[in-house]
């Protein structure tokens, strides 16, 4: 921590925790890490002129503690912004704006599509990952505890799905869509927004600051809507959104 970031970064590389959930990140079989996020933080790190990034993969639920340990120097992992994340560490301005949806087994058979339909019916089974956003939402809607069922990680989802221990996976529509075997729902309507970039310690608000800069002018360029697109989010739905609304979310 502390103001040493910037000058150790452009010595030693810039470490960022993922989470292997494509398409917001994922880690080559080569090691390199990719997906939109890191890809935009790879791009906007040589503008500081950082020209190493290496990732490290992390469940959702040990992405800050790990920050503050001091284990990665930031977070690239869409790690969607919400009230008690935002007290915890700094964001910078957002990068994609996604939405969340049900993956659930051919045909839909229990009919799941809204956060409502699963408070209201407490016999359905909901699988999230640890400590992720998707478990907040159901908490926060007042779901059971009985219903929320962790599963490891995505592709453990649609193992637990295929295997008939969850009605429902809860998790953003295109880390769904890559999920084969898995039916996905249109955007859940009455899920809150979610937004993120890269987080960083509280400590280290000067390297953000230079980050904050750089990043805003690479938002105008022709090559952050390239990155987007490419992992398949839409670049314009980010614009004029800003850290602080995103933060704002319960
Ligand atoms: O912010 C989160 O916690 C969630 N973000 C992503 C991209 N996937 C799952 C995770 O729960």
């Amino acid at each position: 921590g502390g103001g040493g970031l910037l000058e150790r970064a452009r010595q030693q590389g810039l470490r960022i925790a993922i989470g292997n959930e494509p398409p917001y990140t994922e880690l080559a079989p080569d090691g390199t890490v990719t997906g939109a996020e890191p890809d935009v933080v790879r791009a906007v790190a040589a503008r500081m002129g950082i020209d190493r990034v290496e990732g490290i993969v992390s469940g959702y639920d040990a992405m800050i503690p790990g920050l503050k340990a001091n284990r990665w120097d930031t977070i690239a992992a869409g790690l969607f912004m919400k009230q008690s994340r935002c007290r915890e560490v700094a964001y910078a301005s957002p990068v994609i704006v996604s939405t969340e949806s049900f993956g659930v087994r051919p045909g839909n058979p229990e009919n799941i599509l809204t956060i409502a339909d699963v408070l209201e019916r407490p016999d359905l089974r909901v699988g999230v990952v640890p400590g992720g956003f998707e478990q907040g939402i159901l908490e926060t809607a007042g779901v059971g505890a009985g219903q929320i069922i962790n599963v490891t990680d995505a592709r453990g989802g649609a193992d637990a799905l295929n295997a008939d221990r969850i009605d429902a996976f809860l998790l953003p529509t295109l880390s769904l869509r890559e999920l084969e075997g898995v039916e996905v729902t249109e955007p859940i309507e009455d899920a809150p927004s979610t937004g993120s970039s890269a987080a960083f310690r509280t400590e280290d608000q000067d390297f953000l600051d230079a980050y904050n800069e750089e990043l805003e002018s690479f938002k105008t360029e022709p090559e952050f809507a390239e990155i987007l697109e490419k992992w398949g989010f839409d670049p314009t739905v980010v614009e004029g959104v800003t850290t602080e609304e995103l933060c704002a979310v319960d």
